[in-house]
């Protein structure tokens, strides 16, 4: 049982991980304190508050890559009472959009190579009414010099069951749901997980290639290393290339990536220089194929500890560690949580196949989405992904339940990509399904009818790539186009999206 005071304001909390003159974040620009990111973070508290007229509750998105500024923005809003909804950087202007209408966006702190987009999806929306731009961390931004002279706000008195994050996830219907998290779910993960598998200490420095938009990046980038007095290193461009680049450049300890991400690194010639310091790897966001793990082990000496996670219920639930961990499994239930097995009428399965579930610290609560019904059942989250338990407790993935698409650790959900399809006059009808992938994965694969009279051809599957990519975030798009004359339906006109996946 985690217990925290009713009164909790969780950046205070994770301000409080380490001394103040000891290194919270480093990068190519700089190093900065828990004392810098205090103040600075109370600044920001400051300037939303006092001139920009932010009342708690209200809900303060932010979007630009991952850094000093970003985190300090993140703690601020929370310490201002406001909710924070970080955007994926690789949002087009229409997903943004939607982003501010389902959380009721007012006020938004936003990196200024990021700022065109934006602003044509508050073109279309009602709610924002104030912008405030920043300059990555080069320090000349609208928000560095605004808050330059301000006095940092005392933080807010919060609930520990008041939200204090709303993290989108892609819907498998094309609409993005938003998790709504506590401030103890955000602490939560820190005391389960990161305490209990990772064992963060001062010194240590911790690096993502996840922005903090997506709750793996965030445990990674900021809350698990603060909460333990440790360091973040933030890049902004995370190549396999650049990652190792970044390790050796600022001593990294702990890097926590995608699968892909690791098979790739371990071609880079950088890799040896990186391992002088690299001593702890954490992979989630697609499942670790069981080669990648010895491939990695064998060539660095690092034993990945994989990890199973979802955004409905902040971070990683399923994983092991050191000694605990048997390639090719996920692990076992962290410690905190409580994970097993459902049969298709909900029964739990003592050992074997079915759907995995879990309950902890931490559930999926969210936004007005009447799709709580299908994650929540009998009081267990069911994640959609179907795994085997076996008789010592440890958990072996198999497969996704529904449709969404893994590739590369980014979850896309299939009716995204096929709205944004459907919007090229050449296309009838398509349908979009994940096939197995060496180096992803998965990948995502459309099968399209064209419109009559269109001559398919190599140009036109490219400029329908092309398209999607300028509707919804590129990483989205079909790298595999198959034209075909009609797609295979049930009686009642359902698209049988097993067919197509097996052909
Ligand atoms: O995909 C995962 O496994 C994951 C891990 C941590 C946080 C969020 C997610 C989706």
């Amino acid at each position: 049982e985690l217990e925290y005071p009713e009164r909790l304001n969780a950046a205070v909390e994770l301000l409080k991980g380490g001394s103040p003159d000891a290194i919270a974040i480093l990068n190519d620009h700089g190093r900065w304190t828990y004392a810098d990111l205090d103040d600075f973070s109370g600044r920001i508290a400051r300037l939303l508050v006092d001139e920009h007229g932010l009342v708690p509750g209200n809900r303060v998105l932010l979007r630009g890559p991952n850094s000093y500024t970003m985190s300090a923005a993140w703690l601020g809003a929370l310490k201002a009472g406001a909710i924070v909804v970080a955007t994926m950087p690789l949002l087009r202007p229409g997903e943004i959009a939607t982003v501010i209408e389902l959380a009721e966006v007012s006020h938004a702190i936003v990196d200024s190579r990021y700022i065109g987009d934006f602003r044509q999806a508050v073109e279309q929306t009602h709610s924002v009414k104030h912008i405030i731009k920043y300059d990555g961390d080069y320090g000349r931004g609208e928000l560095e010099t605004r808050t330059a002279a301000l006095q940092p706000l005392p933080p807010v008195d919060t609930g520990r069951d008041e939200p204090a994050l709303i993290a989108f996830t892609s819907g498998t219907t094309g609409v993005p749901k938003g998790c709504v998290q506590f401030h103890r779910d955000i602490l939560a993960p820190c005391d389960t997980f990161a305490k209990h598998l990772v064992g963060p200490k001062p010194g240590d420095i911790f690096m993502t290639s996840a922005p903090m938009a997506f709750t793996f990046g965030l445990g990674i980038a900021l809350i698990f290393p603060l909460r333990f007095g440790a360091a973040a290193a933030t890049v902004e461009q995370a190549t396999p290339s650049s990652m190792l680049d970044a390790i050796v450049k600022h001593g990294v300890t702990h890097l926590g990536t995608a699968p892909t991400a690791y098979k790739a690194m371990l071609s880079q010639p950088n890799l040896d220089a990186a391992l002088k310091t690299l001593r702890y790897c954490i992979s989630a966001g697609e499942h670790l194929p069981e080669a990648t793990w010895q491939a990695w082990k064998s060539r660095t000496g690092v034993a990945i500890t994989d990890g199973i996670g979802s955004t409905e219920m902040m971070h990683i639930f399923v994983s092991a560690a050191g000694a605990d961990i048997r390639p090719g499994s996920t692990g076992r239930a962290v410690p905190g949580y409580t994970a097993t097995i459902l049969d298709g009428d909900s029964v739990e399965v003592a050992e074997g196949i079915g759907r995995l579930a879990i309950k902890g610290p931490t559930g999926c609560r969210y936004l007005d989405d009447e799709r709580q019904l299908d994650y929540v059942e009998n009081g267990w989250n069911v994640t959609g992904d179907t795994y085997r338990r076996d008789a010592d407790g440890y958990f072996w993935y198999l497969a996704r339940s529904d449709d969404m698409i893994v590739s590369s650790g980014y979850n896309i959900g299939a009716p995204e990509v096929e709205n944004a399809l459907l919007s090229h006059p050449a296309v009838a009808e398509c349908a979009v399904v994940g096939v197995s992938c060496p180096e992803r994965g998965q990948k995502v694969k459309a099968f399209v009818v064209p419109a009559p009279d269109v001559k398919v051809s190599d140009d036109l599957a490219a400029e329908l790539q092309t398209h999607v990519k300028t509707q919804i975030a590129p990483y989205k798009y079909p790298r595999e186009i198959e034209f075909v004359d009609a797609l295979p339906k049930t009686a009642t006109g359902k698209l049988r999206r097993g067919e197509l996946r097996n052909r």
